[in-house]
């Protein structure tokens, strides 16, 4: 039943494919790319930006899923679950995860509690297809503000980042200001031991853990206005070599946040601007108001990265 729901779901196409350029996409403002690859498809979730002007804060109410079987052409499936379906949540669709595991999707995410637990929090929310219907996983937040005390702030809780070691254990990865990593027990819903810290130069928020060969590379948004920096180890656990920029300021925009993937043999490097121009009346893009962006990566014989060219043609 849910599976033919999924199905259903991914056939409900919403409107006709995007053909790539950067930003990828105009009609609608995306941030924080939360990209897998899964059976020759790439799933793009996205952050989904609705300030109505560029000079307040954010306003995030759901998750967004575009999918591509050529990073040329995109097709568009709408929202794919709103922070207040987690029931404790009081709302703020912060930055995401998506990994498969077993057949089973599991989404990691930010959203800000209510006011029992305050401040910011990472939820999980599992479903039997990349589509949805996600649901709740375990009906409470698995981070809250109080279990970490790095800092003052009531969001250096954020941008969770899974990463899944070829032996099968996995590890959460996420913090603002203070990077911090916990292993998960298999059944990828319950903390397996204490949080830990990673020492990241200029650390601020957006982690992103990926392998290739035997280099693992951390890579996060740094300083702010944010870049994006990366180090890299020969261990989940560290040292962390730091590495240096991966990529400059995006562009109207303080926040960055990145996906590394590689998919039909080419690495990607998908990040957020704010470069989309006013349109036809309409506010154009900036702070709270970002859009997806994806270009090449490339790595260097010895496995360090090149830094990313951020172009307007995108992927041709
Ligand atoms: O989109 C809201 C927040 O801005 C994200 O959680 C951060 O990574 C930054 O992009």
């Amino acid at each position: 039943m849910r599976k033919s729901l999924a199905l259903m779901l991914s056939a409900l196409m919403l409107s006709s494919p995007v053909l790539a350029k950067n930003p990828l996409f105009e009609h609608v403002f995306t941030a924080d790319p939360a990209a897998m690859v899964h059976d020759d498809t790439v799933y793009l979730y996205t952050g989904h930006d609705e300030a109505p002007n560029n000079d307040r804060f954010f306003e995030m109410h759901d998750w967004l899923l575009f999918t591509s079987k050529d990073m040329q052409t995109w097709q568009e499936h709408g929202p794919i679950m709103r922070a207040t379906d987690f029931k404790w949540a009081k709302g703020d669709a912060w930055a995401a995860h998506m990994i498969e595991r077993n057949g089973k999707f599991y989404f990691y995410t930010t959203v800000r509690h209510k006011d029992d637990k305050p401040g910011f929090a990472v939820g999980v929310a599992v479903a039997d297809s990349p589509y949805g219907p996600f649901k709740d996983a375990i009906g409470k937040a698995l981070i809250t503000d109080d279990m970490t005390t790095h800092t003052p702030n009531d969001w250096d809780d954020i941008d969770p980042a899974v990463f899944i070691e070829e032996n099968g254990d996995a590890f959460l990865f996420f913090g603002n200001l203070v990077p911090k990593y916990v292993k998960l027990k298999d059944n990828m819903l319950e903390l397996d031991g204490e949080i830990k810290t990673l020492t990241l130069p200029n650390f601020t928020e957006a982690l992103w853990v990926h392998k290739k060969d035997d280099n693992y590379y951390v890579s996060y948004a740094c300083e702010f206005p944010e870049k994006i920096c990366y180090a890299m180890s020969k261990s989940i656990h560290g040292p962390w070599q730091y590495k240096g920029i991966l990529n400059e300021i995006a562009g109207n925009t303080e926040t960055n946040h990145q996906s590394i993937i590689e998919f039909k043999g080419k690495s990607y490097f998908i990040y957020h601007t704010g470069a989309v121009p006013p349109r036809d009346g309409k506010p154009s893009g900036g702070r709270f108001r970002r859009s997806v962006a994806v270009d090449r990566l490339y790595y260097n014989e010895d496995g360090s990265l090149k830094r990313v060219v951020m172009t307007t043609e995108g992927i041709q």
